[in-house]
């Protein structure tokens, strides 16, 4: 269903709020079902229970690849953009990955995956790693993507949370000038992984592995036995099509649980009406396909809507800051849908990288991850899409699959900074402190979604009352985002940015309790407390209030080891911008840390830290304001 006019916007909008069943029922026509849904929607948010196209049958790829096949088995799918621009570029048909990824199914098949069975893929950004994530999907077995940044001790995390049998990743993977062991950090988390049977290696960079007999298989080796035929197993719409794990304010991170059919429909619905995708588009996201902005929107709502979607292994300055722009060029890009944090940075970098590209293909530009604002989005205007191409602001999470709150291109009238209005289908509102709904415009509050969604997260792998409580007990009957918001005059809504302890750096979600859990491991730590503030570049930035033991005397070894210990328990995007060595933390009587106050010090503003009498040792503030990082 797709909308071509602003008035279109407004009464698809109408139909789903009024009538959200049948407004979804028409969506869903749009795609194959081997057995048609007996109920639109079931829902209640008090459990959570929430279920779309109840009975409904399918397989996300054969809506993905077959039907494409049929119609169209020539028109490229994937072009791969390698990380170094000197090697060639892949494109694969639609018919092409129809097969490797047939063929890549079957290996699964021979090696005892079957529905329901959880796999862990920890890959770099190359076509092995979407053919992995569709030949999963293709046989029922669960995927749970690991973003290839990740340490040994994430991924064993979260291999163990999900009981994985199967890995899937590489040898190695270059990104810039540097190549990256995977296979011998996937050996290093396994260690401690007793669920799993087998690793199947992909060869990228030939760098030298060790292979565990009975255990390690190649890829390439594998492929060659099977056959490229497979039939699609036959999914329920509300079986489990995906794990991805997301931080939050407290422990480890959650398995956002994705459903099949309601994933698709949302997806696909949001890709092509966000974007105003027309067949024959080229459509370029940056993002990495261990971020759901990957999964979403470079390969199922792509894919599921027979589009072009580039898939690019490099970063965003090798060999240059002009890469992106070298890329749009060379593949006559029409879509591009970055963060803002690369926006910024590559601001920085100056006019040369981009006045010699030939940009002019391009008619939509989009952003996600993050507040933009609104000197990047000006920039971003003017210098890339020449003023004539209009900026989808894109806001949305894991837990919502797609896109909730975004302009439609050429249709929604834009303005810098702000995701505008909902989606079809999404009902968000604002709520204050006690739970009540802020009515009206130009006010501010919490983000809620009062009504479900079909690409709303159905539980969290292996605790469903930790959805609960985390998703849908803090308003009665709602969901909250996390996120504070403001709607203007117009009705417009801007994201100001999370209202709780998750820190947004450089798009990546961090959570400030993972990363004083990783700090305190460090042998000389004794406590540790971890803030957000505000950082040119990334967004935000992690400074770390530490307490040593009284031993520890040289300051700046102790810094590079607490860098070091995060790297390796985390990973490395998660390392402090900012360490302080402190002697107290500022507690209240009952023993809770006041973030309020290191939040304020973090950002520099001494004056304003608020009332601190009920500290139970006021004096600890001075002496951090007077230790304060600049
Ligand atoms: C897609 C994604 C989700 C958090 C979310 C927000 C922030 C994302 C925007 C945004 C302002 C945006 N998923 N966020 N998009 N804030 N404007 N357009 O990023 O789960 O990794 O992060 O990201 O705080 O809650 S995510």
């Amino acid at each position: 269903m797709r909308i071509r006019t602003f008035e279109e916007y407004q009464s698809a909008y109408d139909q789903s709020v009024s009538d959200p069943e049948g407004f979804w029922a028409e969506v869903a026509q749009d795609f194959e079902w081997k057995k048609p849904w007996k109920k639109v929607l079931d829902w209640n948010f008090e459990e959570p229970n929430v279920k779309w196209f109840v009975g409904g049958k399918m397989n996300i790829t054969e809506n993905c690849l077959d039907r494409h096949v049929r119609e169209k088995p020539n028109h490229p799918a994937i072009i791969w953009e390698p990380n170094d621009p000197s090697d060639d570029t892949a494109t694969l048909t639609y018919k092409m990955l129809f097969e490797r990824v047939c063929q890549f199914a079957n290996v699964l098949k021979k090696h005892g995956v079957v529905k329901g069975d959880r796999v862990c893929i920890y890959m770099p950004m190359i076509p092995e790693l979407a053919i992995a994530v569709l030949a999963c999907a293709r046989v029922g077995a669960i995927h749970s993507v690991v973003f290839g940044g990740f340490s040994a001790q994430s991924i064993a995390d979260r291999i163990n949370d999900a009981g994985c049998k199967v890995v899937i990743t590489t040898d190695g993977s270059v990104r810039g000038p540097k190549q990256i062991p995977m296979k011998d950090t996937v050996d290093d988390a396994l260690i401690g992984c007793p669920t799993v049977e087998k690793v199947i290696v992909s060869t990228r960079t030939r760098t030298p592995v060790s292979m565990i007999k009975g255990r390690d298989i190649w890829w390439e080796e594998e492929v060659k036995h099977v056959s490229s035929e497979c039939p699609a197993e036959e999914m329920d719409a509300e079986d489990p099509l995906f794990i991805l794990y997301t931080s939050g304010s407290t422990g480890k991170p959650k398995g956002v649980v994705h459903t099949c059919g309601g994933y698709m429909v949302y997806t696909a619905y949001t890709f092509e009406n966000v974007f105003q995708y027309e067949p024959g588009d080229v459509y370029f996201c940056t993002a990495d396909i261990g971020w759901i902005t990957g999964h979403s929107y470079i390969v199922y709502g792509p894919l599921l809507r027979g589009a072009i979607s580039v898939l690019f292994e490099g970063i965003p300055t090798y060999p240059d800051a002009g890469r992106f722009w070298d890329i749009i060029d060379k593949h006559k890009v029409n879509i591009f849908y970055t963060a803002p944090t690369a926006i910024r940075s590559l601001m920085g970098f100056g006019p040369e990288y981009f006045k010699n590209k030939d940009l002019s293909s391009l008619k939509v530009l989009g952003s996600v991850g993050e507040p933009i604002n609104e000197e990047a989005w000006n920039w971003y205007n003017e210098n890339i899409g020449k003023g004539n191409c209009p900026i989808v602001d894109t806001w949305w999470q894991t837990e919502t699959a797609g896109i909730m709150i975004s302009p439609l291109a050429h249709i929604t009238k834009t303005k810098p900074s702000f995701a505008t209005l909902p989606l079809p289908g999404v009902q968000p509102v604002l709520v204050d402190e006690n739970g009540q709904e802020i009515q009206g415009n130009g006010v501010n509050g919490n983000l809620c979604i009062k009504f479900p969604w079909p690409g709303i997260i159905r539980t969290t792998w292996g605790d469903h009352d930790r959805c609960r409580t985390t998703y849908f007990s803090t308003y009665k009957n709602m969901y909250f985002t996390g996120d504070g918001c403001m709607r203007d005059e117009d009705g417009y809504y801007r994201i100001t940015g999370r209202v709780d302890d998750v820190i947004n750096v450089s798009g990546h979600r961090i959570g400030t309790a993972e990363v004083e859990n990783a700090i305190n491991m460090h042998t000389g730590v004794v406590e540790s407390a971890v803030v957000g503030y505000p950082h040119d570049i990334k967004g935000q930035g992690i400074y770390a209030y530490v307490i040593c033991e009284a031993s520890s005397h040289d300051s700046e070894l102790t810094r590079k080891d607490i860098l070091a210990t995060v790297s390796r328990i985390i990973g490395p995007i998660a390392k402090p911008d900012k360490i302080q060595f402190v002697s107290g933390l500022p507690k209240t009587r009952s023993g809770k840390i006041m973030r309020r106050i290191l939040r304020k010090v973090a950002e520099g503003d001494f004056n304003n830290l608020g009332d601190i009498s009920t500290l139970l040792d006021p004096g600890v503030v001075e002496d951090i304001k007077a230790g304060a990082i600049k």
